[in-house]
């Protein structure tokens, strides 16, 4: 029996010396392959590197605690955490480096983003879902500092709902009982950003299961943490969160970054209150440090002291990791070496496979310009300067594609002046190249896959005579109950959405019907509602988040444009986050309840979709749409709408209004306005008015802005009338030159017009305040009125006589 328990007790420790020293071989593996990323900079075979030498130990034990199903929102640090977990090669992390456009080589980004930013792929290649609980999850980085943080709360937070909503227990391929934990890092002087104080405190609100890590290597960049922290220390300047006996709130938990076996313990203590008890967890990591600096734009010599130098060089994690190994007897100092040795070797080899193939691809493209080039200068006029630029090309030390593609520009330019039989096979080889470089650096900004919105079936509403008049909101009102009875994984959160139903009623009674885990209130806190969002969504949920007015989207926008808008383009199709954002806007009252800062949105979401509904009846079929896809969207409903009656539909919940396909509201023959949202009101009335005096207008409203008008609905009018006018409620040249730019550029109407293509939009300032300010800051209907009179009074003095 004795024996029995020893060989036991031999068995844990020999599996765990085995544990040990596979962390020691993860560790000094990242640690070579920082040394080595940073040599490739500078030699010029990458452009920038950024290195997580220096946190390896934290996350050899954070890669301990993480189970499958798990999700990490981290930052560029996190190279061993991801190796050790196996979601990252060595050959993977130097093909990102090298920037190499193939999803297999860099399956986080595609080459897409500099190196040092991880993720997993949540996604086939259909875009249909993998199942989250059988893997280790990584949400695709972001460069932000503290970007991560809002999302991350967003990925605990489905755990909680998983946990919580009954309704979603079938759903084990992205929860099982939402014991999933989110687990986040940070540096420590990023944890100054408001997103890191907005996330925690809602984490600590909502008692999600989120583990902060903070690696704390006491600078950002090259400020030290005096600078960042009230007294130097997050740890510290966060008590006030601690839980208490009585209290709901956070585990803190301080440890040192070289001490192995006190991370292991604090990265399981902190998994395992995540998991099992939801309650949040932050980590505070000390005394890192950060042997080659920041990254390779500067070295840290500049701003170290001496005796600062000296103390990372003798508390390196590393260092410290093999004097506890070998103080311990779980390894010789000589074993150690040929484990670093063979490491090392395995660093270097892996380089390279990712530097033959990174570079590979492009030789074999070089090549065969090359050939191309010389063979069409044979038969050519300008034979010497093609096999001029052809050898300068061959002289290239490390070319890029950008080397090939201009050479070859260039010498078609040259062959401008010959026949198609010299320059065909040239110029059909470079276009199959440009079909190639655009799926490499410009595909997927949306969904390429059946769950696009264009795939969307097409349902028009069903509305007779006898349909009752309603309030708008009680269309909304009528479909979200709709949606909630039928779609389990759609909930609704905001400020003021769940008890009284939103402040325009669109909710009223949905959360006493539907639960409180379906329609929820939240703290005022635009960026982590669209965080919560993003994260819910990223795990396969259907999340609307609520932002009360569109004027104050300005919060949150920071994280769509960086985060949501950009998450299919930078991944390349790897992860999707159906998240719906619902606001109001438009014209109301006063300088912050009436914004239409269509501009500002339509230049930095690109990558979601902007829907501009008129009425509560268009944005119910838009919604309806949106949720059989699986992209992101921004619906502004027209605040001044909700109280106007319109029909309620028989098939409320199953009609669509389709995207990127604009509605001719009425149709003209001398002039098209092309509006949307409030303003089509607006223009209607003039419109009405306009044609007592004989001028007949044609009004489109183009529904959505992203996409925008794919069938050239909006040329097709203006061949008929002539004439256009852009009109919306934006600041001048915001949304309506959008609109115009989209117009002239992509629907060839410049020879069809009579007239100047022009615009009308509000003042540049914001609104001023009551029913004057509103008339004498956004367009009237008679601004409306005298600029169209004005455009048919230069075409027609005659009949229409100066005013
Ligand atoms: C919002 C934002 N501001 C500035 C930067 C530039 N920047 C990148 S890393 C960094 C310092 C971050 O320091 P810390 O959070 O301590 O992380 P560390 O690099 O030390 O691990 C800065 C200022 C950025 N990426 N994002």
């Amino acid at each position: 029996m004795a024996g029995k328990i020893q060989d036991q007790v031999q068995q844990a420790s020999s599996s765990q010396r085995n544990e040990v020293l596979e962390d020691f071989r993860w560790a000094v593996t990242s640690r070579h392959a920082s040394l080595m990323g940073r040599k490739e900079v500078f030699m010029g075979k990458a452009k920038f590197g950024i290195f997580g030498d220096g946190k390896e130990l934290a996350q050899v034990a954070m890669a301990r605690a993480f189970q499958k199903g798990d999700f990490r929102a981290g930052y560029y640090r996190d190279q061993t955490f991801m190796m050790a977990l196996g979601e990252l090669t060595v050959q993977q992390y130097f093909a990102q480096l090298y920037a190499h456009t193939n999803v297999t080589a860099d399956p986080a980004s595609a080459g897409r983003l500099m190196n040092g930013h991880f993720a997993t792929r949540f996604l086939n290649e259909d875009g249909s879902w993998k199942a989250l609980t059988a893997q280790y999850n990584s949400a695709a980085d972001i460069s932000p500092t503290a970007a991560q943080m809002p999302k991350l709360l967003g990925l605990a937070f489905a755990s909680k709902l998983f946990r919580n909503n009954k309704q979603l227990k079938d759903l084990t391929d992205f929860s099982i009982h939402g014991n999933e934990v989110a687990w986040g890092t940070i540096g420590n002087a990023s944890t100054s950003e408001g997103m890191f104080f907005e996330s925690l405190n809602a984490a600590g609100v909502l008692q999600v299961p989120m583990v902060v890590a903070v690696w704390d290597d006491g600078f950002g960049i090259s400020v030290p943490k005096e600078y960042h922290t009230t007294k130097g220390s997050i740890s510290e300047a966060l008590l006030g969160l601690q839980r208490t006996e009585s209290e709901k709130g956070f585990e803190i938990l301080r440890v040192k970054g070289w001490d192995y076996e006190a991370l292991v313990q604090a990265f399981a203590t902190a998994g395992r209150l995540a998991r099992e008890e939801h309650v949040p967890v932050l980590l505070h990591v000390e005394e890192m440090t950060q042997p080659q600096g920041h990254s390779t734009s500067g070295s840290h010599e500049r701003y170290k002291t001496k005796e600062r130098l000296q103390w990372e060089k003798d508390w390196d994690c590393i260092l410290k990791f093999r004097e506890y190994i070998v103080s311990t007897g779980l390894a010789t100092a000589d074993h150690l070496d040929e484990l670093e040795a063979a490491a090392k070797a395995e660093v270097k080899q892996q380089k390279e496979a990712a530097w033959n193939e990174f570079n590979g691809e492009i030789k074999a493209e070089l090549e065969q310009a090359l050939d191309l080039i010389r063979t069409t200068a044979d038969k050519s006029s300008r034979k010497i300067s093609l096999l001029q630029l052809a050898d300068d090309l061959k002289k290239t030390i490390n070319p890029i594609r950008k080397d090939v593609v201009s050479t070859v520009r260039k010498c078609l330019f040259l062959l401008r002046v010959e026949g198609e039989e010299i320059k065909q096979e040239l110029e059909n080889w470079y276009s199959l190249l440009q079909e190639k470089n655009k799926d490499r650096y410009n595909s997927h900004l949306y969904s390429q896959t059946e769950f696009s919105v264009g795939h969307c079936k097409q349902i028009p509403a069903h509305v007779t005579e006898d349909s009752p008049l309603v309030d708008g909101r009680e269309i909304l009102q009528a479909f979200f109950d709709y949606t909630l009875e039928h779609n389990p994984r759609f909930f609704a959160l905001g400020e003021d959405v769940g008890k009284i139903g939103d402040v325009n009623q669109a909710f009223a009674g949905l959360q006493a019907k539907h639960g409180e885990w379906r329609v929820m209130d939240t703290s005022i806190r635009e960026c982590t509602i669209i965080g919560q969002g993003i994260g819910a969504a990223l795990r396969g949920l259907r999340p609307m988040a609520e932002i009360q007015y569109l004027d104050y989207l300005l919060y949150g926008i920071q994280l769509l444009s960086d985060d949501l808008a950009t998450l299919t383009y930078r991944t390349k199709g790897g992860q999707k986050a159906p998240l719906i954002v619902r606001t109001r806007g438009h014209r109301l009252e006063g300088v912050w309840h009436s914004g239409s800062p269509m501009g500002m949105i339509l230049s930095s979401l690109r990558g979601m979709i902007v829907c501009v509904p008129r009425n509560m009846t268009q944005a119910a079929g838009m919604y309806a749409t949106l949720l059989q896809s699986d992209e992101p969207a921004l619906v502004i409903e027209c605040l001044n709408g909700y109280r106007l009656k319109e029909q309620m539909p028989q098939n409320i919940g199953e009609f669509t209004v389709p995207m990127g396909i604009p509605e001719v509201l009425r149709e003209g023959k001398d002039l098209t306005v092309v509006t949307y949202g409030s303003m089509c009101r607006i223009v209607l009335d003039a419109a009405l008015e306009l044609a007592e005096v004989g001028i007949s207008l044609e009004v489109i409203d183009v529904q959505t802005l992203l996409p925008f008008d794919s069938h050239g609905i909006i040329g097709q009018s203006i061949q008929k009338t002539n004439r256009v006018l852009f009109a919306d409620e934006d600041v001048p040249g915001g949304g309506t030159a959008f609109m115009m730019q989209q117009v002239l550029d992509h629907q060839g109407v410049y020879a069809y017009l009579d007239a100047a293509p022009q615009t009308i939009a509000a003042q540049a300032h914001r609104p001023a305040y009551s029913t004057d300010g509103d008339y004498f800051s956004k367009p009237s209907v008679e601004d409306v009125i005298e600029k169209v009179y004005q455009i048919m009074h230069e075409s027609n003095p005659r009949k229409f006589p100066a005013l």
